[in-house]
C-alpha cells in the first residue's frame, strides 16, 4: 500500500486557491461543483479566549492576593497531579510574546479575564496599583498590535478573603463585586468596549458549592446552591450597571453562559418544540430570570423548599437589558418527546464519541441549536460564541508540529453549524476559540490541553499546532476552511 506523500497543507499567505476546472476527459460521472465558500458576514469578529487564572501564573506578584483556586489546588486529591496555578503559562511576564504570537496568527479579537484578587487582594479597600498596572500594560500592548480586548470580569478566581466571609453564599458579595466592577470599568473603559460580566455561573456555584469539583469544593445542599446562583445573578446585574454608568460611549456588555443546549434528535416541528421547552427547563436558574425578569412558576416548583432568599427589587438589577449573550458551546444533549409528550434528555450510548475531556461529547450540531434557541426562545438580539474547542491529551511536538486533527475537525464541524445558524437568520457576531494556548484546565490540571498553541510547561516554549495554522487561514478568509 502506498502512502500519499506530502502535499502542502495550506498555500502560502495571500494565495487564493481556486478549485481547478474538472478534467472532463478523465471523468465519467456528473460534474462536481466547486467547494462552496462558506463565507461569514463581513463584520464577523474572530478571536481566541483565555482566562487569568489559567494562564497568568505569578500568583503572588505585585501584591496579588490568593484566590479560592490557589487554595483549592493545595488540597490533596482535588486537582490532577497536584498541579497548581503558580506558574501556568507565565503569561504575566510573557504577555508581549503571547501578543506577538496572536498577531502572527492574525488574531484580531482576544477575550481574557481580569483576576479579581490582583485588583482587590482582600476583596475590599483600595485597588492594588500593581494589579491595575498589569492590565493597563496588557490592554495597551494588545491595542498596539491591532487586537481588540474583550474582558471577562470574573472567571472563577474569587479572592480567598471574600470566600472566608461566605463567598457566593452571602448577599454581601454583590457589594464587593460592585466595588471591583466599577473599579475596572473606570480604569479600562476608555480603551475597552466589550465586557462580559461572569463566566459560566454553573461552574462557580453548583459545581463549586454543591458538587465540590471546583473551588472552594463545597458539598452543600440545594438551598445553598440556589442562593449562590441568586447572588451570582445579582453580580451580573451589578456588572451591567457598572458598564452603563462608567463604560463610556459604545460600551457593550452581557454574560458568558454555558447554557445547556438541547439538540432535537429529528428536526421535525414537534421535536424542535421539545428542544425549545428543554432549553427553558434546563436553563431555568440563569437565562430565565435574566431574560424574563424573575423566577418562573416552574422554577419555584423545581426548587421547592430550597428556594433562595431574594428581594423583589433584585430582578430590576438581574434583568437589566444587555447588548449580547455570550455562549460557551462545547457540547449538546439530544432531546425527544417521552411518552407523556414532554421533553426527554437522552442518555448517550457509552461509546458515543467524546474528546479526552470526558464531559465533552462531540455534538457539533449544538453550535446550530444553541444560538438559534437563545434567539428564538429569549429573543436575544446578538450572540457571541465566547468559547468553543476541545480538550485532548495532545502529545509533544514532533519536528515542531502537533497534528491535532481531532481538534481541527471538531472545530470545523462546529463552524459549519454556526454558519448554518447565521444563514437561518440568527444574529451571531463573534466567535472565540478556546483556547489560545494549552493552560491550567481546572481540576484536570495541565493534562487536558485545549490550546491551538502547544505549551511545553517545562520550558514555556509555544508551538502552534496544525489547528492554529488552519484557524489562522479561516480568520483571514472569513470562511470555514
Ligand atoms: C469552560 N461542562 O469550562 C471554561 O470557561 C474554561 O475556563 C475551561 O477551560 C473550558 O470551558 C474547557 O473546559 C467548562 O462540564 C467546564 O460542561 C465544564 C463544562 C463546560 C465548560
Amino acid at each position: 500500500m502506498s502512502i500519499i506523500s506530502h502535499t502542502p497543507l495550506a498555500p502560502a499567505d495571500g494565495q487564493v486557491v481556486a478549485p481547478s476546472a474538472p478534467d472532463r476527459s478523465r471523468m465519467a460521472g456528473p460534474v462536481v461543483q466547486p467547494i462552496q465558500a462558506r463565507q461569514f458576514p463581513a463584520s464577523f469578529a474572530w478571536g481566541v479566549a483565555t482566562s487569568a487564572p489559567q494562564i497568568e501564573g505569578a500568583v503572588t506578584a505585585d501584591g496579588k492576593g490568593p484566590s479560592v483556586w490557589d487554595t483549592f489546588c493545595r488540597v490533596p486529591g482535588k486537582v490532577h497531579n497536584g498541579d497548581t496555578l503558580d506558574v501556568a503559562c507565565e503569561h504575566y511576564t510573557r504577555y508581549p510574546e503571547d501578543i506577538a504570537l496572536m498577531a502572527s496568527l492574525g488574531v484580531k479579537h482576544y477575550r481574557f479575564s481580569i483576576a479579581w484578587p490582583r485588583i482587590f487582594p482582600t476583596g475590599h479597600g483600595r485597588p492594588n496599583a500593581g494589579g491595575i498596572a498589569f492590565y493597563n500594560r496588557l490592554i495597551d500592548a494588545l491595542l498596539a498590535a491591532g487586537i481588540t480586548p474583550w474582558i471577562t470580569m470574573f472567571h472563577w478566581d474569587l479572592p480567598q478573603a471574600l470566600e472566608d466571609e461566605g463567598g457566593w453564599r452571602v448577599r454581601g458579595i454583590a457589594e464587593a463585586f460592585r466595588l471591583y466592577a466599577e473599579t475596572i470599568v473606570k480604569a479600562y473603559g476608555d480603551r475597552v468596549k466589550h465586557w462580559f460580566t461572569l463566566n459560566e455561573i454553573l461552574c462557580f456555584t453548583k459545581l463549586a458549592y454543591g458538587v465540590g469539583e471546583k473551588a472552594p469544593g463545597g458539598r452543600e445542599g440545594e438551598a445553598v446552591v440556589n442562593q449562590t446562583f441568586h447572588h451570582a445573578l445579582m453580580c451580573h446585574g451589578v456588572g451591567v450597571q457598572a458598564v452603563r454608568e462608567f463604560g463610556g460611549p459604545g460600551a457593550k456588555v452581557g454574560m458568558a453562559d454555558n447554557s445547556f443546549i438541547p439538540v432535537p434528535v429529528t428536526e421535525t416541528e414537534s421535536e424542535v418544540e421539545m428542544a425549545r421547552q428543554a432549553f427553558v427547563q434546563q436553563n431555568i436558574r440563569v437565562l430565565d430570570p435574566i431574560y424574563r425578569g424573575g423566577y418562573s412558576a416552574a422554577y419555584f416548583a423545581t426548587v421547592g423548599a430550597d428556594v433562595p432568599k431574594f428581594h423583589d427589587d433584585d430582578f430590576k438589577l438581574i434583568a437589566l437589558p444587555t447588548d449580547f449573550l455570550g455562549l460557551n458551546i462545547y457540547t449538546g444533549y439530544f432531546v425527544r418527546a417521552n411518552v407523556r409528550g414532554e421533553p426527554e434528555v437522552l442518555q448517550l450510548p457509552p461509546n458515543y464519541p467524546r474528546a479526552d475531556s470526558q464531559w465533552l461529547n462531540l455534538n457539533a450540531r449544538a453550535m446550530y441549536w444553541g444560538p438559534r434557541l437563545a434567539a428564538e426562545v429569549y429573543g436575544v438580539p446578538e450572540i457571541c460564541i465566547t468559547e468553543n474547542g476541545a480538550g485532548y491529551d495532545d502529545g509533544d511536538p514532533i519536528d515542531d508540529e502537533v497534528l491535532d486533527l481531532h481538534r481541527l475537525d471538531y472545530v470545523r464541524g462546529c463552524l459549519n453549524e454556526l454558519k448554518h445558524a447565521i444563514d437561518d437568520g440568527v444574529n451571531v457576531s463573534s466567535y472565540f476559540l478556546w483556547s489560545l494556548m494549552d493552560n491550567f484546565e481546572w481540576q484536570d490540571g495541565y493534562r487536558r490541553r485545549f490550546g491551538i498553541v502547544h505549551v511545553d510547561f517545562a520550558t514555556q516554549k509555544r508551538t502552534p499546532k496544525l489547528s492554529a495554522r488552519w484557524y489562522a487561514r479561516t480568520m483571514a478568509e472569513n470562511r470555514v476552511m
